[in-house]
């Protein structure tokens, strides 16, 4: 099959695109290394350095004989999307070419904006790209369990039958996000079902958990292939947080009571639950939801695992409980269906202490790079404007008031994005491994 990755150089595009590429897929990665700018200009970096991406395909070559190719671009712009619709002619598109970040998207305006502007046109620019000129192509589009809130009744998957006044239809299930990022989601899930309605387009969206873990088959072949791996207070995610703090025995920075329940899901089973997505297509006109996760853990029942873990290997954690900077229920009733991937044939792998034993061990390693400044959450969700993007120090503090708050971030991010591709000696569209240097 011929699958297109947007996004394909981010911590779950980049494995996703070598794991499709060995299972015989031609593959296409489309990436315009926007997070690799966004960290340069707020101090952050992966935890596991990470080669650019042309260097990545190049290793894949030389590792599995197989080649991927690279589309260096902005899905916000439609020209460079449709024109590399036109030449890949994917049968599937996954979509994870977007800004991931609900600390990000919550710190202003220009943060909240530009997340909504990238997220929600970039995948509309895809819907109308399909719609024109390749029809029956499959959008896999990344969305996020975070769309349904958390809501005092059990979630179901995408839709739910409702009575009122003595009259039942299935409708969508409420939608009551935590985030302007979160929201963009819902935003883009609004547009997907609209397009399979009125063009018969097929979508599936993934309304995926949080996902943890470091490492994949493919990434583990060669230390080229790695893909990256974020702790810090913007870009990390919370379980993969609590295993930096802990291999550098920092305290686990739970907020709030610690009873904040999500779904969760290892990285490699993000991979299979996608391709499962997209060997078992929707017909078209169908509109399919499909919630992504294996387990549920509280914040606090994180923490505790990863503690007891880490003393396994004589590291002494703390376990605290900082000031909550965002605005979410502490302790709640959490029920969420996931048994559609299941039959699609998903074996979940669930969280044990040999996995999270593992996952340290492997940042142990990296430990002498962890930024300690950047991982203090310091974007207070009740405030309109946060001074600084991540990091607590004054240092960083003065680069994220530079750098995010003097310029607008959308044309901060476009000038920078520009000066990467010019760096790159990148035209919008070209193959794969030409030799060309890009930026970390
Ligand atoms: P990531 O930031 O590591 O990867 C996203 C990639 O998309 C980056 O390489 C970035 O440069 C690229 N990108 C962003 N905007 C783009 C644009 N306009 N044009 C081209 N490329 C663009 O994030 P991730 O953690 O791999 O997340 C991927 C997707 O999965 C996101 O949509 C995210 O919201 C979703 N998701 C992630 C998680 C998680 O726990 N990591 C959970 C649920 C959903
Ligand atoms: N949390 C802590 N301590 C921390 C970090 C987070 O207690 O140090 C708490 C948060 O307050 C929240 C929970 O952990 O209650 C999850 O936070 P997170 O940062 O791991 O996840 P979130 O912001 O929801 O976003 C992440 C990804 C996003 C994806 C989402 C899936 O960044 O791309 O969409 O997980 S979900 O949460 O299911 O919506």
């Amino acid at each position: 099959m011929r699958v297109l990755v947007i996004g394909g150089d981010g911590y779950l595009g980049w494995p996703q695109a070598m794991g499709l590429s060995r299972k015989g897929h031609r593959v296409g990665v489309v990436d315009n290394f926007l997070h690799r700018q966004l960290d340069k200009m707020g101090g952050t970096e992966s935890l596991i350095p990470i080669y650019p991406l042309e260097e990545r395909m190049a290793a894949w070559k030389q590792v599995s004989g197989e080649s991927i190719e690279q589309f260096c671009g902005d899905v916000n712009d439609f020209a460079f999307v449709c024109a590399v619709v036109q030449r890949f002619k994917p049968e599937a598109i996954m979509h994870y070419g977007e800004q991931p970040s609900a600390p990000f998207s919550m710190i202003d305006r220009d943060h909240g904006v530009f997340t909504q502007v990238n997220n929600i046109v970039g995948t509309l620019n895809l819907l109308y790209a399909i719609k024109e000129h390749q029809p029956r192509c499959h959008l896999v589009k990344l969305g996020t369990m975070g769309e349904y809130g958390t809501p005092n009744i059990d979630i179901e998957e995408g839709f739910i039958e409702i009575s009122h006044n003595g009259r039942k239809d299935v409708m969508p299930y409420p939608k009551q996000p935590g985030s302007f990022y979160h929201l963009s989601k819902v935003h883009d899930s609004h547009n997907i079902m609209f397009a399979c309605k009125v063009w018969g387009s097929r979508s599936t969206d993934l309304n995926q958990g949080v996902v943890y873990g470091v490492e994949t088959e493919e990434t583990a072949l060669d230390e080229r292939l790695a893909t990256r791996f974020d702790y810090d207070g913007i870009w990390g995610t919370v379980l993969n947080r609590f295993c930096v703090q802990a291999v550098i025995e920092h305290p686990l920075t739970v907020y709030g009571k610690g009873g904040q329940t999500r779904g969760f899901l290892d990285i490699r089973d993000t991979m299979r639950c996608v391709e499962l997505a997209i060997l078992n297509p929707p017909e078209p006109g169908e509109y399919r939801v499909l919630n992504q996760f294996t387990e549920q853990f509280t914040v606090r029942q994180l923490a505790e695992l990863v503690r007891d873990a880490a003393g396994k290997k004589g590291l002494r954690l703390e376990i605290t409980h900082e000031e909550d900077p965002r605005v979410e229920e502490q302790t709640h009733y959490y029920n969420a269906k996931h048994t559609r991937l299941v039959d699609l044939g998903l074996q979940p792998r669930y969280l044990s202490d040999v996995l999270l034993e593992s996952i340290l061990d492997r940042l142990f390693r990296y430990r002498s790079r962890v930024r300690k400044e950047t991982i203090l959450a310091l974007v207070d969700w009740r405030k309109a404007r946060n001074p600084a993007g991540c990091a607590a120090s004054d240092r960083v503090g003065a680069l994220h008031a530079r750098t995010w708050t003097g310029a607008s971030i959308p044309d901060a991010v476009k000038r920078a994005a520009a000066l990467a591709l010019r760096a790159a000696g990148a035209n919008a569209l070209r193959g794969a491994n030409d030799g060309r240097a890009q930026p970390r």
